[in-house]
């Protein structure tokens, strides 16, 4: 027997053992550090009190002051952190976001209100400001700041 053959084996062996430790470390190791989940404690996703805002009748006349009413609130993490915008005005009106990555996913420039009742619900989860308007009446314009509950 030539001493390559007689590596051979051995060799082979441990080209296996180290692909199997590749593997193990990437399936149980690597993708679960990437996949794990930012951790939102339920009363954040479960506020006791939602917070809402009418878009009220006139909306589109750009010289009324109100439209978006309240226009800019400020709620707390898993008090009422739930915003429910309603649309008691007799024409389509949008809540479009400008800010945060989930706000925006769902509140774009289609997120359509019908008039006279067509509501669109969002919880906010992460403090900060969220920006947002309306798409074809771009001077309506509001803002929701999250805040962290107090210690
Ligand atoms: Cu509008």
């Amino acid at each position: 027997m030539s001493q390559t053959s007689k590596l051979a084996g051995p060799v082979f062996i441990i080209c296996i053992l180290a692909s199997v430790a590749g593997f193990a470390w990437f399936q149980f190791v690597y993708m679960p550090e990437v996949n794990k989940e930012i951790e939102i404690p339920e009363e954040f996703l479960n506020p006791a009190e939602s917070t809402i805002i009418d878009i009220v009748l006139g909306s589109i006349d750009q010289d009324q002051v109100d439209n978006f009413v309240p226009n800019a609130i400020s709620v707390t993490l898993g008090e009422n952190n739930r915003v429910t915008w309603i649309n008691i005005d007799e024409v389509i009106h949008t809540v479009t976001a400008e800010v945060g990555r989930e706000f925006e996913k769902v509140a774009g420039n289609a997120n359509y209100l019908d008039p006279e009742g067509g509501e669109f619900t969002f919880v906010f989860v992460e403090p900060g400001e969220y920006t947002y308007f309306c798409a074809p009446h771009p001077w309506m314009r509001g803002t929701v700041t999250v805040v962290e509950p107090a210690a």
